[in-house]
């Protein structure tokens, strides 16, 4: 996959951090929309068709280290567009996973505070912004989403998504 090509070159500087390659997806122009649509299958789930999202919801994410929601239910097969608000006066991010992925990136995000990476199942928003995330979740169970910001996770910024069969 050469998109990945940029991102094995990165990982060289960062040997430890190889087995969080974060390809970059974004085109030469900077703009995220000009890929198409990720077919990278995860356990919760895979990027999802903006035109096929059946329901928007909005999280608004503090410096009170909270996400407001921070719990909703989905619908196994949904397709869910997350307009994602920073309310607060530093980066906060939402990233969705599994547990144990999320604990596993935010331990790594502390030893490489600077590490760029742009998936499909992340936004980073700056202070005052809003960024979307379109996500199809494929898998019923107990999933999570947390803000990777080094502190931020540990501090209490998370939160559950089920998805039901
Ligand atoms: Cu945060």
């Amino acid at each position: 996959m050469h998109r990945m090509l940029t991102a094995v070159m990165a990982s060289i500087a960062l040997a430890s951090a190889s087995a969080f390659a974060h390809g970059d997806k974004r085109a030469a122009d900077g703009r995220k929309d000009a890929k198409a649509i990720s077919v990278e299958e995860k356990d919760f789930g895979r990027e999802g068709d903006p035109k096929k999202a059946t329901r928007t919801v909005r999280i608004d994410m503090s410096d009170k280290m909270r996400f407001a929601p921070a719990r909703l239910t989905v619908k196994r097969g949904e397709t869910v567009k997350f307009v994602v608000r920073n309310s607060g006066k530093t980066m906060h991010e939402m990233v969705i996973g599994t547990m144990p992925e999320l604990k596993e990136h935010a331990e790594l995000m502390k030893k490489h505070p600077s590490m760029e990476h742009d998936e499909p199942y992340m936004a980073h928003v700056a202070p005052g912004k809003t960024e979307t995330i379109v996500w199809q979740f494929t898998n019923a169970g107990d999933f999570n989403f947390g803000c990777l910001v080094p502190g931020h996770f540990e501090a209490g910024m998370v939160g559950k998504i089920t998805v039901k069969p």
